[in-house]
């Protein structure tokens, strides 16, 4: 059985194409071919300051691993790829990948290590607006809309 799960992706600093390209391949090594990537779509730093623009991207997989499995992944290819500081309460810091489980089915995750869906996602248009592309008529669990709508209330 697989669960379709979908990521938000972003990178502030170096070849940030080459940085969201890597990690959708790494990904897929690891967890079975994209099911849907949207645009690579250039934002501002919303949280913090920073010279650095952003190149956010949202994709699709469908996979057997459990939530905390896919944490492990993910941050095992934003270590390969050379994140060093993780952000800690929402003190955010420039970075060459930052991989975000926002969805993971229907369900609904609140532990130490992990919240899904991202808490903060409904607040974020460098999310939503990739999201839309290839999950508009997906219905957040918590808040019982579409990510089309969530982006329309944005
Ligand atoms: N990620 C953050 C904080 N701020 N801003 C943009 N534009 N894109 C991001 O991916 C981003 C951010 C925390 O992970
Ligand atoms: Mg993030
Ligand atoms: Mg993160």
């Amino acid at each position: 059985m697989t669960t379709r799960v979908y990521l938000g992706l972003g990178t502030n600093i170096g070849n940030k194409k080459e940085n969201l390209t890597r990690a959708i391949e790494k990904l897929s090594l690891a967890l079975g071919e994209c099911k849907a990537l949207s645009s690579f779509i250039e934002t501002e730093p919303w949280g913090f300051n920073s010279c650095n623009s952003f190149l956010n991207c949202a994709a699709a997989f469908d996979t057997g691993l459990s939530p905390l499995e896919l944490l492990d992944t993910t941050e095992r290819i934003e270590r390969e790829l050379g994140r060093t500081a993780k952000s800690s309460n929402g003190n955010y810091h420039d970075r060459v990948i930052d991989i975000d489980i926002l969805l993971y089915g229907n369900t609904i995750i609140k532990s130490e290590r992990l919240t899904v869906p991202h808490p903060l996602m409904q607040q974020r248009r460098f999310v939503l607006e990739p999201l839309a592309e290839i999950a508009s008529d997906t219905i957040h669990p918590v808040l019982a809309k579409s990510i089309k709508q969530l982006l329309n209330e944005n």
